[in-house]
Parts: structure tokens; C-alpha cells; sequence
């Protein structure tokens, strides 16, 4: 029998083919300026239109900003970058023992005002308030699909319990669970070797990017984690500080698109960068 689509599933796809155009996406995370202040960005991509515009240049598959930010810098992703919008958040201010949650910071109607292409909600796996986000995200996930939107999950495992967040078996578990809950694509931590990570993949039937995490040193080394992500299975990345806490984000963001779309080596992507 000829599998029937709903008015809704369409429209998840026809969203998710424009942001992953050929099943793969390099996209950049910007809400740092809530989770963790402005303190994140380096003095030329304070102004968030100056580094849309650096990445838009490079093509970068979709940009995920919250609602304010994507409100104040319209004009520089529109026609050009696909907007993911992020609907939950916190910041780094709150008591320490209060950072375990995420708030509802914007709505799916919201995503659909702003012409977004996808909205995208935190889930700290196993944290206290995992009750609280779990019912959070049931509820944008019913949300997405009236509306037809894919719904990626920042699948984070944490808790003040967990020594160790990027634990193979601890992670895999949080995308397994991101897709029992209607997530369409993950976005989760780097277990740190490709066999681990692959580990992961196989562990859920929705694709997996990996979260870009703090800045490395050398470029070269958050290329070669890119590699062994994409030779693990992985269907990309989601970069925030990698990409814009570096003068030549153009050229990061050209080089990751180097591996991750024509599976170049990383030696190749590092050319871009010289
Ligand atoms: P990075 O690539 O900079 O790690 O960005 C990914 C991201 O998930 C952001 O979306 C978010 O603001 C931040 O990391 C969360 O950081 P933390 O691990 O401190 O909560």
C-alpha cells in the first residue's frame, strides 16, 4: 500500500529539504546571547548582523537564532539563510542549581510569523526538571505538527549527577529518546571518537548533527572531529562558537561545508583556510 502524507508531514519535508538540500547541513547556533551573555562574541561579531552576513556569504545551510534576535537581524538572513528558531532558553545568571531547565522563550506560531524553517527546543536529558522540558517539548512537538515544521532537539544530557555528559551510553540514550518524543533531527554532544559517535547514530532513526561545543584551539582540530562526526554517520554540525569566536568565520564556515557536504579531507578544508 502506497504510504498516504499528511498536510502536515509535507510540510515538514518540503522545510527540512530546504535547510538539509542534499540530507547534510552546517548550521550555526546563535543564542549565546542569552545562554551565556555577550561575552561569547568577539568584538567584530558583537553585532550579530556582521557574522549573519559573514556566513550567509560562505552558504551556510540555516541559521538558529531566538525570536528577538532573529526579529532585530531579519534582513540579513532573509532570501539568504534558512531560519531555524530556537523556543526554548535560560541564561547563565540564574543560581547554578537553577540551570538545569530550559523556559518556553517563543512559540511555534512565532517560527511561523518570522518565516522560520524549522524551531528547535533544549531537552537536558536526565537533568531534575526533566519533567518540566519533557512536557515542554511534548507540547511544541504538537504544535509542529499542525503546522507542519520540523522540530530539532538539543538533545543534552545533564544533570548535577552526571560526571560525565558526553558518555557514549548516556548520549546515545538522550538521541534515542529525542526521537521517541517526535524530534525530526537531533542536535547532541561529540562522544569523542568516531566509533563512539557511530554508536550513537545507529541508535536513533533521526539524523544526527553534532553541537559545535567550545572553541578549539586550532581550527584544524574541530575539522577533524567534523570528519570522524560525518564518517560516524553524523549528518553534520551545529556550530555556534567555533564559528564566530574566529575573525575568518567566513572561511570556517567554507571549510566545514568542505567536509561535510563533498567529504573533503580535512588537509582540503584546511586550504580555505590559509
Ligand atoms: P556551540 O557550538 O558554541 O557549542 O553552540 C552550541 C550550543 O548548543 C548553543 O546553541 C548554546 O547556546 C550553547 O551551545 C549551550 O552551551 P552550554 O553547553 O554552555 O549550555
Amino acid at each position: 500500500m502506497k504510504p498516504v502524507s499528511t498536510v502536515s508531514s509535507v510540510g515538514k519535508n518540503v522545510r527540512l529539504r530546504r535547510i538539509l538540500k542534499d540530507g547534510k547541513a552546517v548550521i550555526l547556533a546563535m543564542d549565546h546571547g542569552i545562554e551565556h551573555g555577550p561575552k561569547d562574541f568577539i568584538e567584530p561579531h558583537l553585532d550579530p548582523n556582521v557574522i549573519i552576513d559573514k556566513v550567509a556569504k560562505a552558504g551556510v545551510d540555516a541559521i538558529m537564532l531566538p525570536r528577538g534576535l532573529a526579529r532585530l537581524t531579519w534582513e540579513s538572513w532573509a532570501n539568504r539563510i534558512p531560519l531555524i528558531v530556537k523556543v526554548t532558553g535560560k541564561t547563565s545568571l540564574r543560581p547554578k542549581e537553577r540551570q538545569y531547565t530550559q523556559n518556553l522563550i517563543a512559540t511555534v506560531e512565532d517560527a511561523v510569523a518570522l518565516g522560520a524553517e524549522a524551531v528547535a527546543a533544549t531537552v537536558y536529558w536526565g537533568a531534575p526538571e526533566e519533567e518540566q522540558m519533557l512536557e515542554q517539548f511534548t507540547e511544541i512537538a504538537a504544535a509542529c505538527e499542525v503546522y507542519g515544521m520540523p522540530l530539532l532537539n538539543l538533545a543534552y544530557p545533564r544533570g548535577p549527577h552526571m560526571p560525565n555528559q558526553n558518555d557514549v551510553e548516556i548520549v546515545r540514550y538522550a538521541a534515542r529518546a529525542a526521537a521517541e518524543v517526535g524530534a525530526d533531527l537531533i542536535k547532541t554532544y561529540w562522544t569523542g571518537s568516531e566509533e563512539t559517535f557511530r554508536e550513537v547514530v545507529k541508535a536513533t532513526p533521526v539524523p544526527v548533527l553534532m553541537s559545535g561545543g567550545a572553541k578549539t584551539e586550532e581550527p584544524r582540530q574541530f575539522l577533524e572531529v567534523t570528519k570522524q562526526v560525518m564518517r560516524a554517520g553524523g549528518k553534520g554540525v551545529v556550530v555556534g562558537r567555533n564559528v564566530f569566536q574566529r575573525e575568518n568565520a567566513t572561511e570556517m564556515v567554507k571549510a566545514i561545508m568542505k567536509i561535510v557536504h563533498e567529504d573533503a579531507s580535512v588537509d582540503e578544508a584546511m586550504k580555505l583556510l590559509k
